[in-house]
């Protein structure tokens, strides 16, 4: 039994003013939220069922954790609409949200894996940027996805690509359902990070006023696709609060690219043949962002759009010059590393004249979307991983040749883009 006091003690940290729930959107003020009771007889919620009661405490311990209605001491947090869990960092960091869209099949839980694992590595190691799972469960299913691409016991065997990453499916396990009584809900399970500086930052100082929440989300293409907005279904209406978009655009399955990649040399192993019009993607999440945003219907987002160019190895020699390097450089004074936005930008520039030779709609659909576009190619597997299996004559995914290319440029251009304090960027003057 806990000894108990009626108010909690201050905080030793500030708390933010409004959380922001990343199941339902909800935004609320951190005092309304619900506390999950933890004694084992308190199970029954009338929106999620057989869980924990969530509630709302009158009882504290002196450490500031609430006391459920049979005295034991709760350590976790629920949103007081939707009840689901929310982990402490959402009270104590401001969030960022950042989507990710593109087709069926367009390469999206591939890069959100190899990005995630690449900004483990560059975020502290050249930016002095903290870069952690902020709820190990929520994010258990990237996790595993990181262990079997960068961390694989048997690296050299060649795997099915949906052995390593499966298709990210439509309903079940890793959504939520939440019954309101008159309706049911499926909420989509956001992927968390706490982003924070580091000692050797230069704003170090300012390290309250950059951390971020960083809250991402893999949805499945066919939830992108036009009528798949529903209240019940509402598992991209993240796209209306995200500071930056990330539309990636696989030129595989675009037939005039796939066309002129291929001219003159054998087909890239392990593309597979299916087409898409992907700037209806684009126009879909254009109708879905002006909706949820209160947006003009011919309205510009003011958030800024990234196109990622994905499966960059399949189709690299349409560009002119090499890519080789990662774009960011360690300033000798500071010692830390600055994003090479010019390089980034002049990639960019080379990439949307390909668009436009090849899939001119695609360019025009991303800018009546937004004002800010930048094109930036991404491999999440590098130009050796895939193989056709030599038994089965199907194509298969080695671990250990994976190397991705500027994987991690697109979310670290973005947060560049939002939080300019937080990634600087090169300046040639300087
Ligand atoms: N060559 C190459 N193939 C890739 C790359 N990334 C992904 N793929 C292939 O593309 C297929 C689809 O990738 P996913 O990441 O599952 O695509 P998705 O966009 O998440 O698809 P849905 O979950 O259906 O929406 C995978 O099975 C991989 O074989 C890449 O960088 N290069
Ligand atoms: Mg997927
Ligand atoms: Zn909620």
């Amino acid at each position: 039994m806990a000894t108990s006091i009626s108010s909690p003690e201050p905080r030793a940290f500030p708390l933010v003013s409004r959380v922001v729930c990343p199941h339902c959107w909800e935004r609320f003020p951190p005092e309304d939220s619900l506390w999950i009771a933890e004694h084992a007889e308190l199970i029954g919620d009338p929106r999620l069922g057989a869980v924990h009661t969530r509630f709302l405490p009158s009882l504290f311990t002196p450490a500031g954790n609430a006391i459920d209605a049979r005295g034991e001491t709760c350590h976790d947090l629920a949103c007081p609409r939707c009840h689901l869990g929310l982990t402490r960092g959402m009270l104590e960091l401001e969030p960022l949200f950042l989507s990710i869209l593109g087709s069926p099949g367009s390469g999206k839980s591939y890069f959100l894996a190899s990005a995630t694992w690449k900004l483990r590595e560059c975020l502290p190691h050249d930016f002095a940027v903290s870069f952690q799972d902020a709820d190990p469960g929520a994010n258990e299913l990237l996790n595993s996805w990181e262990q079997n691409l960068f961390l694989n016991p048997q690296p050299d065997r060649l795997y099915n690509p949906q052995v390593l990453i499966d298709k990210t499916v439509l309903e079940g396990g890793i959504y939520d359902q939440v019954d309101y009584g008159q309706h049911a809900v499926q909420y989509a399970r956001p992927y968390l990070f706490s982003l924070r500086t580091t000692p050797g930052h230069l704003r170090a100082n300012k390290s309250d006023t950059l951390a971020r929440m960083l809250c991402l989300y893999d949805n499945a293409g066919e939830h992108f696709q036009p009528g798949t907005d529903t209240a019940a279904n509402p598992v991209t209406r993240h796209l209306a609060i995200s500071r930056a978009l990330l539309f990636l655009f696989d030129p595989t399955q675009d037939r005039r690219f796939r066309d002129a990649a291929a001219r003159g040399r054998p087909p890239a192993p392990g593309i597979d043949s299916r087409l898409n019009r992907q700037e209806t993607i684009l126009n879909e999440a254009a109708a879905r962002i002006r909706r949820h945003a209160g947006l003009a219907h011919n309205a510009r987002h003011d958030r800024p759009l990234i196109v990622v160019l994905s499966k960059f190895d399949a189709w690299s020699h349409l560009l002119d010059h090499d890519l080789d390097e990662t774009p960011w450089k360690r300033s000798p004074t500071s010692g830390v590393c600055g994003l090479d936005c010019d390089r980034i930008e002049a990639t960019s520039r080379e990439l949307k004249k390909l668009l436009q030779a090849h899939c001119p709609e695609t360019v025009a659909a991303a800018e009546a979307l937004a004002g800010e576009i930048t094109y930036i190619p991404v491999s999440s597997l590098g130009p050796r991983a895939t193989q056709i299996d030599l038994e089965s004559g199907k194509p298969g995914i080695r671990p250990a040749d994976i190397q991705p290319f500027w994987a991690s440029v697109p979310v670290l251009y973005a947060l560049q883009r939002v939080l300019p304090g937080l990634i600087p960027r090169i300046s040639r003057r300087a």
